[in-house]
């Protein structure tokens, strides 16, 4: 520890960590140009007129040091255990707010990355703004990307994008390449295995343990509803499509969640709060869980829906409520079909269609497997890993 001006070390040490972790939004911003202690909080007031308040045990938990945020991993090291004593001496150091604490510590904090944070009386903005989602309208149709274009930051930042805003995205112009989805879903993160593999082949099979490896039609569904946790994203690479039918089809389940809402507000309610089973048996599995068919966050509105027939197990409730829930079942079903909410087209060799499966359902027409070959090549993705991926982009 040297004794000669150790501020001065420790200034130049603040603004090479603030381009890095935790301060690298160091964006363009207001300046400070005042900063005051007022009992437990400090109030800082930036020249665009607006002013902050932040709690002193708040600061100093979130003081960027190389003591209290590791330099290289950028995790928090500092435990905010416990109650500061005494008021820290308050500075404006060459624009960045300096706090000398009772205790001999020393925080910097960027401008900024202060105003970035500012603590409101109610609520609090997102840490970073993602694309918001916007709820099909009638006349929806997907965002298309081209495979050579989403190769460049440009293009997959559009498709990641259109995805996390529509829950639907289309690639278009790949190469029929075998375990193409893979390398796509390589770029954004591992693929999301179950229990029918990481990647896996729909195509009409000789003993299916699945629906969709026959040639009948799928009503609209949601993927492993069966499972607590279903796969976020799914990706279907159509490499072949040769056969009569077996068009697709997709539908907004929150939009005609809401829209049932409004049509039938007791349908609703029956569907989101009445937890059902599903249940997927093979040789090798029973994967089973229960849950409601629309799940709802804490603001009441549609976090997941859970739709598919096939694997809904036994219905299990009390007698007096099963009538209803079927009523409401088939109200939602008939919503979910009707040409209004449901959008329907062929994918064509060469063309990825990705999908939040826990919002959208997808579907496909029977076809035909002696008129033509069909075959798709299908994997999962963790929604955090794309999210990741974008804000990755956007540095
Ligand atoms: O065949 C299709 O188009 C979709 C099949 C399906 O539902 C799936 O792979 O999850
Ligand atoms: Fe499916
Ligand atoms: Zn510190």
């Amino acid at each position: 520890m040297t004794t000669a001006s150790p501020d001065r070390t420790q200034q130049t040490d603040t603004r090479q960590r603030f381009d890095m972790g935790e301060l690298a939004a160091y964006h363009d911003g207001p300046a400070l140009s005042d900063a005051v202690a007022t009992g437990a909080r400090v109030t800082v007031t930036w020249d665009d007129g607006t002013q902050g308040h932040f709690p002193l045990l708040w600061l100093r938990d979130h003081c960027p040091c190389a003591a209290c945020r590791h330099p290289l991993t950028r995790e928090r090291l500092y435990l905010p255990l416990e109650s500061i004593s005494g008021a820290p001496t308050v500075s404006l150091d060459d624009g960045i707010l300096r706090l000398a604490w009772a205790d001999g510590h020393v925080s910097h904090f960027d401008p900024v990355w202060l105003h970035q944070r500012r603590l409101e009386e109610a609520g609090m903005q997102q840490p970073q703004a993602l694309p918001a989602r916007r709820p099909w309208a009638s006349d929806f149709r997907p965002t298309r990307v081209r495979h050579a274009d989403f190769l460049e930051k440009q293009g997959e930042r559009e498709w990641l994008e259109a995805l996390l805003r529509d829950g639907l995205v289309l690639l278009e112009e790949g190469p029929l390449a075998d375990e193409e989805v893979s390398r796509l879903a390589g770029r954004i993160g591992p693929m999301r295995a179950t229990n029918f593999g990481a990647r896996f082949d729909v195509r009409s099979k000789p003993n299916p343990n699945n629906a969709a490896y026959t040639a009948i039609g799928l009503a609209l569904h949601t993927d492993l509803p069966n499972w607590r946790q279903p796969p976020d994203i799914q990706l279907l690479y159509c490499l072949q499509n040769e056969a009569e039918g077996g068009e697709s089809t997709f539908a907004d389940g929150f939009a005609v969640a809401e829209a049932l809402r409004d049509v039938d507000p007791e349908a609703f309610r029956i569907l989101a709060e009445t937890p059902i089973d599903f249940r997927f048996q093979d040789e090798a599995h029973d994967i089973a869980v229960r849950a409601p068919v629309i799940q709802l966050d804490a603001d009441g509105n549609p976090l997941e829906v859970r739709f598919n027939n096939w694997i809904r197990d036994t219905l299990r409730l009390p007698l007096a409520r099963v009538e209803a829930w079927y009523a409401a079942y088939q109200r939602f079903w008939q919503m979910l079909h009707d040409p209004r909410h449901q959008i329907e087209f062929a994918l064509e060799p060469g063309q990825m269609i990705a999908f939040d499966n826990r919002r959208v359902l997808h579907g496909r027409r029977a076809f035909d497997p002696n008129t033509g070959k069909r075959h798709l090549q299908g994997t999962y993705l963790d929604l955090d890993l794309l999210e990741s991926r974008l804000r990755v982009l956007a540095r």
